[in-house]
């Protein structure tokens, strides 16, 4: 396989209802996407860098700049011909990491279409439909919240992740919890909006039955991690602050994780995607599949990935309706709380030419 260039394509996707976290409130996707193109097929990537640095330090518009100055020319130099020689070519690059996920995932794609096998295969997966969780953000009010609840539980998701922040933590957990019953499956993600000083408050969530509490701390604040495991009881799991195998066998080794959200934008890709599966595996840790308010492309990939063994709880893998009115691809549809796992060459969808050509807002052709 000869790759003859990329194409950088910017969509634009307006979300279906404003989408609030600790960081900030989207409305809308600005989603870059990378084809790759080679002599014997074309593959996609989706990146799931903000439009800000405000989740991590990347954003779009720096993604673009070290792929066009950085990356694509030494993928180019190194006349790379397989998915699995684009990390060691990058390693001289410090970071980047959604940078080099969205190269590596269209080069996957367009050697495994050239293959004919699919990415669920390739990378070891064993269902084939994955479980269905739904993240909720911050509202305005608790009853707003109990009503966005209700109707995500009717529609059949099977596992509820609550965006929580200092001021909208317990109080809407209890909520949720006496309209709901104790038997949904229910977590809180803070995306590093607390302290070590915040213990005592973050212990009150003890009494709710919580499957786990992410990313409480600062991004780097590993130990900060495995000293708050210590002071409450519902088990800690990380996602900023893994980034890689490495990070996570350390947090492992120090007790500052007991579950592991697993995004492969942010690790680099799903081959290391795949490493920290793997890793967790062999440590007893469970893993899920996190979520970027992907397109069904990233969607897709992130859907083959939560089919493998080791991924035990619900990820937040949710129908494309839960974000988008209309999608890129043809919709993922949640049937009995589940996704189908695609089946076909690559990510097993392609974009449906019409509508993406109506979200595009600027593609460039990159040959290398
Ligand atoms: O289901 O795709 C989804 C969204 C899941 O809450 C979700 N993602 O911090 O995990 C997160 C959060 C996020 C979304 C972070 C977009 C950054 C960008």
């Amino acid at each position: 396989m000869n790759i003859e260039g990329f194409e950088l394509r910017r969509v634009a996707m307006p979300l279906v209802s404003p989408f609030r976290t600790s960081f900030g409130t989207q409305t809308a996707r600005d989603i870059l996407l990378v084809k790759a193109v080679t002599d014997a097929s074309e593959g996609w990537g989706e990146c799931v860098s903000l439009h800000d640095p405000l989740y991590s330090p990347e954003y779009t518009e720096g993604v673009v700049d070290v792929l066009k100055r950085f990356v694509l020319p030494a993928l180019g130099a190194a006349r790379m011909r397989t998915a699995t020689a684009v990390a060691p070519a990058l390693h001289a690059f410090k970071g980047h990491r959604m940078a080099k996920a969205v190269v590596e995932t269209a080069v996957l794609d367009a050697e495994l279409r050239a293959e004919g096998r699919s990415f669920a295969r390739e990378l070891g997966g064993v269902h084939d439909r994955v479980p269905c969780g739904v993240s909720v953000g911050i509202m305005d009010t608790i009853p707003q919240l109990l009503d966005a609840v209700g109707g995500y539980l009717d529609a059949g998701y099977v596992r509820i992740k609550l965006k929580i922040e200092p001021g909208w933590d317990v109080e809407p957990v209890r909520a949720v919890r006496e309209r709901f019953g104790d038997d949904v499956l229910l977590q809180v993600d803070a995306n590093t909006a607390y302290t070590l000083r915040d213990a005592r408050q973050l212990a009150k969530l003890d009494d709710f039955d919580l499957l786990l509490i992410e990313q409480p701390l600062e991004e780097e604040d590993v130990l900060g991690h495995a000293d708050l495991a210590k002071l409450v009881r519902t088990p800690i799991c990380l996602d900023e602050s893994i980034t890689s195998a490495q990070t996570a066998a350390a947090a492992i080794r120090l007790g500052a994780t007991s579950v592991i959200n697993i995004k492969p934008g942010r690790v680099g890709g799903y081959l290391e995607a795949r490493r920290i599966h793997d890793l967790a595996v062999a440590h007893g840790i469970p893993v899920w599949c996190g979520g970027m308010v992907e397109s069904g492309l990233g969607r897709a990939a992130n859907i083959a990935l939560a089919s493998l063994p080791g991924f035990t709880l619900p990820g937040d893998v949710s129908a494309s309706d839960r974000f988008y009115a209309t999608d890129i691809t043809p919709p993922f549809v949640m049937q009995d709380g589940h996704l189908e796992v695609p089946t076909g060459p690559g990510l097993g969808v392609e974009p449906v030419p019409e509508i993406l050509e109506e979200f595009t807002t600027a593609t460039e052709w990159i040959p290398v």
